[in-house]
């Protein structure tokens, strides 16, 4: 059994790329990784984050026992299952009983498996019956999700494979650094420039990414909106339109046109500071490419006008035709591992499973008649992420807590610790003691990626399958086995499967007929498709039972509204929520490194990934850091409204010299979510991680 290798994924981002795995049959036993050339997205290559990924399923770094915070010594201590399980039970009834059901809140992750998203959302409306669940997802792709359901009436990030992407004619990439937060995804980037392709990246860092592009345009952080409605006013004012695809495939166009017609070339030009040189350099290549495309990512979506931002590139998109064709469109690289999927099957506080809207009666109807309970039963949409932990410790009392570290991920950071611990009750499940772990009256230990079996949704929409590769430690126990056993203990004996391939056919039906449609999709068919593309709806009976064959490329006939168009929405840029001013004259922006993932949590336990990023740094331009009297490696403090954050100093051309950047894995003193702003998009609820005003000081 030891030299068995089994395909299967990595833990880690969107891309999902394939990985073998060798070796783990036994816990703790050495596994090894071993390149899969066979999975198409990856074709073998992996960053470091996914070579070194095994060292996390160590029970050195790992949770492997209950823990249960003692009222004696305020300590988290060793527990048994059955001990911590009932304390869950018991604390979340509590709630339940003396403040009713919404007092209780559920946070879920867009890490968590389709399986355990599913359950997850089901677990809080049928089992807790509260309306407060949420998850990190809302801090990741949501304006881009927002934007998409506007637009074209449905959201999958990339409407098309990524191999469509060497074959178009020109790429616009907005705020992604892909490079570093998706490393084996550059190669399609230089294959599109192998192939005669062109290149924009809009970034305002000279990132390893935008390295890489013929066009570099380094917009002032918050300012895309302007610069795509700055793009779109020069199409028009150059003759640049499709007029007939707009004609035929579109609604709304004189509303979005004239609304870019207010944003004239200088005035975008003193709005984003790119000059308008360079804005008819890139209406040039764009328009002059026969095919193109405009992916965005973190950039400008994580912004209080993100919608309206993304809104704008895909008015840009509509208006040149370069949308629901071959080989053009608009695109969001989705961040997290199941950053896809995870938002689809009900953890999202407005949202069944299926993509169905939780106030769309006909979606209840169906979706309560899978789960066996009356529609009237179950509960409304319910708060967005930031708004759902700002409110613990006074609307929500108690939170159960899977596949997300807010005290280091969410903005206002500090404050959010604070709630966290005006709880009266926390629980979390983790496979790692992570700071919001750390703060729990019960932690769970649970199995992880390579010890379970589960389907994770691509950034493409593909549905792939995350075999069980090794044998998790003793005394862990499944996400799913602690969902079913809380279910049991709160009075759902049945109807909580700890069998995922059992729930994943239950999501079939779930999702049967809505937005995200997986009910032609099994695990036998993953496997031997090497992942299925929804839409993908079990045929009909009448058809003869002809399977279909899933969907890699959307809208090339209609787009998913109900007229078939594609809608332009009409936007104009505002300000960011928080401008720089005397007292807090500089922007700050954040973001990743290779290095490290997320709230660091995994990642920082891996040693190799330690030493080649082992903490947080302020990046600045040479102006600032002399006007501040910071040489290379002093400690800085970026200080905002919210509070501070020290790092050593990167001096670097590579950055405006107005805005300084700062990653957010680390927790402690440089933890920089202590100093962004929680300002939330209206639509998506998205926070504005990427810019809030700051002063920057030598920390002495
Ligand atoms: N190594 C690594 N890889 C990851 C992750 C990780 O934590 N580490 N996380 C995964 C997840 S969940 C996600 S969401 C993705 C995120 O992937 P990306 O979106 O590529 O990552 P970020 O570094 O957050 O932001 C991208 C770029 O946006 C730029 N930016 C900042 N402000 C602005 C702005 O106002 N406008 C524009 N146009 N650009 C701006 C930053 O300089 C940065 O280079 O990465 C995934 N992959
Ligand atoms: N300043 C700033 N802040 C940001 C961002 C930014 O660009 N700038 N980006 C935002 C974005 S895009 C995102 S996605 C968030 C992410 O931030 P977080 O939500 O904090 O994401 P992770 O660090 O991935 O946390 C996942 C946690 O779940 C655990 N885990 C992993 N697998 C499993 C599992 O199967 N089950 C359970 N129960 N637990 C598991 C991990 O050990 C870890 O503790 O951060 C956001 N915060
Ligand atoms: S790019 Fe993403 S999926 Fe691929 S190995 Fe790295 S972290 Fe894993
Ligand atoms: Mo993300």
């Amino acid at each position: 059994m030891r030299d068995e290798t089994i395909p299967t994924h990595c833990p880690y981002c969107a891309l999902q790329c394939g990985m073998n795995l060798r070796g783990g049959k036994a816990a703790d036993a050495v596994v090894e990784v071993v390149e899969r050339p066979d999975f198409p997205v990856n074709r073998g290559a992996l960053c470091g984050k996914g070579r070194t990924s095994p060292a996390v399923l160590s029970s050195r770094v790992r949770l492997t026992e209950p823990l249960i915070r003692s009222h004696a010594t305020g300590r988290l201590e060793p527990a048994t299952w059955e001990e911590a399980l009932r304390t869950i039970a018991d604390g979340l009834r509590r709630t339940r009983d003396a403040h009713g059901a919404d007092a209780v809140g559920v946070f879920g992750g867009g890490g968590l498996t389709n399986e355990k998203a599913y359950t997850l959302g089901k677990f809080a409306r049928v089992v807790l019956g509260t309306s407060q669940i949420d998850y990190n997802g809302r801090f990741c792709m949501s304006s881009a999700a927002a934007a998409h359901n506007k637009a074209f009436g449905l959201d999958r990030g990339l409407p098309f494979p990524l191999e469509d992407i060497p074959r178009t004619g020109c790429v616009i990439l907005v705020g992604s650094n892909l490079a570093e937060t998706m490393p084996p995804a550059l190669r399609y980037l230089t294959e599109l420039k192998e192939n005669g392709g062109t290149l924009i990246v809009v970034d305002p860092r000279r990132t390893r990414t935008a390295e890489q592009a013929d066009l570099h345009l380094a917009p002032r952080p918050g300012t895309d909106l302007a610069l795509a409605l700055g793009l779109l006013h020069l199409v028009v004012a150059e003759g640049r339109t499709d007029e007939q695809f707009i004609e035929e495939r579109t609604s709304g166009w004189a509303d979005a046109r004239a609304a870019a017609m207010a944003h004239w070339p200088e005035l975008v030009e003193r709005l984003t500071g790119v000059g308008v040189p360079q804005l008819r350099e890139a209406v040039r290549m764009f328009c002059d490419a026969p095919t193109g495309m405009v992916l965005t990512a973190r950039g400008p979506e994580q912004q209080s006008k993100g919608t309206d931002t993304v809104s704008a590139w895909i008015n840009l998109c509509l208006a040149t035709g370069r949308a629901g064709r071959p080989l053009s469109g608009y695109g969001c690289l989705t961040g997290q591992g199941n950053g896809q999927g995870g938002r689809e099957h009900g953890q999202k506080a407005d949202q069944l499973p299926g993509y169905r809207k939780l106030d769309d009666p006909a979606a209840r109807a169906h979706v309560a008649e899978v789960w066996g309970v009356a529609p009237e039963t179950l509960p409304g949409p319910g708060r967005s992420a930031y708004e759902l932990l700002d409110a613990l410790g006074t609307d929500v009392k108690s939170l159960l807590l899977m596949g997300s570290n807010p005290v280091v991920s969410a903005p206002r950071a500090a404050h959010i610790e604070e709630r966290l611990k005006s709880l009266d009750f926390l629980a979390v499940a983790d496979v790692v003691l992570s700071e919001t772990a750390a703060l729990a009256d019960v932690v769970l230990p649970v199995t992880q990626w390579a010890e379970e079996t589960g389907t994770m949704t691509n950034l493409e929409g593909r549905v792939l399958l995350r075999r069980r590769a090794v044998d998790a430690p003793p005394g862990v126990r499944s996400d799913l086995q602690v969902l079913g056993a809380l279910a049991g203990l709160l009075g759902h004996e049945k109807g909580f499967s700890s069998d995922p391939e059992e729930v994943f056919e239950e999501l079939r039906r779930a999702s049967a007929g809505g937005p995200a449609d997986y009910s032609g999709i099994s695990y036998r068919r993953i496997a031997e498709e090497n992942g299925v593309f929804w839409p993908c709806p079990a045929p009909a009976p009448q058809d003869g039972a002809e399977v279909h064959p899933g969907t890699p490329r959307l809208f090339l006939d209609r787009f998913a509204t109900d007229d078939g168009r594609a809608r332009f929405v009409p936007v104009a840029h505002r300000p960011a929520a928080e401008e720089p001013d005397a007292e807090y004259p500089v922007l700050l922006t954040t973001g990743r490194v290779v290095a490290q993932y997320q709230s660091g949590a995994q990642t920082r336990r891996v040693d190799e990934l330690t030493t080649a990023a082992p903490g947080p740094f302020v990046e600045l331009h040479p102006q600032l850091a002399e006007r501040i009297g910071a040489a290379e490696g002093d400690p800085v403090a970026v200080v905002s409204r919210r509070g501070r954050a020290v790092g050593p100093a990167r001096i670097t051309n590579g950055i405006r010299p107005d805005t300084v950047f700062m990653p957010f894995h680390w927790p402690g003193e440089g933890r920089v979510n202590t100093v962004t702003n929680p300002a939330l998009d209206p639509t998506s609820r998205m926070p504005e991680f990427k810019v809030c005003a700051v002063r920057v000081e030598p920390a002495a």
